[in-house]
């Protein structure tokens, strides 16, 4: 709380008004004098003229009586018995007899309970044994000493001065007041004091320097410490900041990043090519969102489409085939796209077309949709993790081991594998992982290797195989950064705060 211009000019002139550097001002006189609090004087003031060197401070310790919330209530009223043997005495002159109960109706609670002790305990009142009805002790000094006493320390900033030891010590007892240690200063003239008198420029300019006038101007210290002004800036969505950690766990682990900057995508990339048949559920409006201008894509080479309809049709690749009428109109549907992994068939077949196969390890991050029930933790869209990798004689066990390895760069090394399904995939392995933090064992993702039928038509030799695994960014996200609902991470509900606060992303869970 800094203090205005004027107070600090009048600081100055009395310091200056001391005329020697032995002399000294008390901070308290000086506080009152300037009609503002110790504190304020001191933190407001006192600290940063001392900072400039314009005066020179020496604390001194006292002890002083702080006065408890208790006592500032009765300092500014009377004390509780007083309040009692005042209420007593208004019934019982009123001519009847002081009960208990008529009491409990005029006084607070704490009031009532303290002023009754105090009152038995002063004999101001006694209780009458039949009745237990309030009587007055005629012949009681009655005074408001307690009161008078916090008053007292109140005005004289908590100085004992005139205040019998035994009165201290009831205040004490009482916990109406205690000893408490309290600095206040010597406030000297500091050896900057002239220059702090003086206007101080703040900046050295060139006519000061031409006319010399810099050898006698009063400088302003540079305040170092100063907090520069905030700068605003972009920040990075905590989504964003979670993707790069994962871009880097699969650059480190060698894989190269692919393009996924097309949502729009044809039903043959996202399903066919995949192997998915045509009336697989997650293939219907339900599910997926169709689009209706432009409504169809253009066909990728015709040849690969044929074998694409023959897998569908007839299989092969020691496949039997899902056996219906493939149609080319559905494939040709676009959508927007449910997975990444249509971005992988696409980058297998364009893999397959090389002359000479060479091992791949690719990777994705981006955002996939799905017209799915929102719930807590569900969006229409969320941005899928995938990583492929194509090489030959690769089994199921390079496929664990690769997972074990991108999840260990998490910080999640207890992993389990529960077979499942995918239509693109056989084996299929659903990956778990045990959560420290959360103590129980999380779904972390999905994998697979993916089905003869996918890649073979791609042209993808005989011998090689490709394996796969999934996750979503949201889910990893919400755990680092303990978000509960994933509106609060993604999309309009978004706290902007948080994404300007939120820490750098450490992918360690
Ligand atoms: O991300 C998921 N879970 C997850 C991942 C990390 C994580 O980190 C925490 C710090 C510990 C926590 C949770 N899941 C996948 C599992 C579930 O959340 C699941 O209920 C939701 N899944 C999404 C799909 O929902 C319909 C997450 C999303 C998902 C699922 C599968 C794939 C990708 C994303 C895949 C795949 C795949 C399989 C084979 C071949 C290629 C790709």
């Amino acid at each position: 709380m800094s203090t205005d211009v004027s107070t600090e000019e009048a600081l100055l002139r009395s310091v200056e008004e001391l005329g020697n550097a032995s002399d000294f001002l008390d901070s308290p006189s000086v506080a009152r004098k300037l009609g503002i609090g110790h504190a304020a004087l001191v933190d407001g003031l006192l600290k940063s003229l001392n900072a400039k060197l314009a005066i020179r401070l020496e604390p001194v310790t006292h002890n002083r009586w702080e006065i408890s919330a208790e006592g500032i209530t009765y300092a500014d009223t009377t004390s509780p018995e007083v309040a009692f043997y005042n209420t007593v005495k208004e019934i019982v002159d009123a001519g009847q007899l002081c009960m208990p109960d008529q009491i409990e109706k005029k006084l607070a609670k704490q009031v009532l309970a303290r002023g009754k002790q105090q009152a038995l305990r002063r004999k101001w009142i006694a209780i009458d044994k039949g009745t237990k009805a309030f009587l007055l002790n005629d012949d009681a000094q009655v005074v408001d000493d307690v009161a008078d006493a916090l008053r007292t320390l109140r005005d004289q900033d908590g100085a004992p001065d005139g205040l019998p030891s035994d009165m201290l010590k009831t205040l004490k007892s009482r916990k109406l007041a205690s000893l408490k240690p309290f600095k206040t200063f010597k406030i000297f003239e500091g050896e900057r004091l002239a220059d702090a008198r003086k206007e101080q420029a703040t900046e050295l300019t060139k006519d000061m320097l031409e006319s010399g006038q810099w050898k006698s101007v009063a400088f302003k210290p540079y305040n170092f410490n100063a907090e520069g002004k905030p700068t605003s800036g972009g920040y990075l969505h905590t989504l964003l900041k979670v993707r790069e950690q994962f871009r880097l766990i699969f650059l480190e682990m060698g894989f190269e990043e692919m393009p996924t900057n097309n949502y729009v995508e044809s039903s043959f990339w996202n399903f066919d090519a995949l192997f998915q048949p045509q009336q697989h559920p997650a293939r219907d409006e339900h599910d997926t969102f169709f689009l209706s201008d432009p409504e169809y894509a253009n066909v990728p080479d015709r040849d690969y489409l044929e074998k694409v309809r023959r897998v569908h049709e007839e299989g092969g690749f020691g496949s039997r085939g899902y056996r219906y009428d493939w149609s080319e109109e559905e494939a040709r549907k676009n959508i927007l796209r449910t997975h990444t992994t249509a971005v992988s068939s696409r980058m297998l077949y364009l893999l397959a077309q090389e002359k000479e196969f060479k091992p791949k390890k690719y990777f994705s991050i981006d955002r996939v949709f799905r017209n799915e029930t929102l719930d807590a933790t569900h969006l229409a869209e969320f941005h899928q993790i995938e990583g492929l990798v194509a090489d030959r004689n690769l089994s199921l066990g390079h496929l664990k081991g690769i997972i074990h390895e991108f999840f260990k760069k998490m910080g999640m090394s207890k992993l389990r594998f529960k077979p499942t399904h995918n239509p693109y995939t056989t084996p299929s392995l659903e990956i778990h992982s045990y959560h420290e933090g959360l103590k129980k064992w999380v779904e972390v993702g999905n994998s697979g290797v993916f089905r003869p039928e996918m890649i073979r038509p791609m042209g993808i030799p005989e011998d090689v195989t490709v394996i796969a695994w999934g996750l979503s960014l949201e889910r990893p996200t919400m755990i680092r950064y303990g978000v509960r609902n994933i509106r609060d991470l993604f999309g309009h509900k978004v706290d902007l705060k948080a994404i300007q606060t939120n820490p750098i992303c450490r992918l360690t869970f």
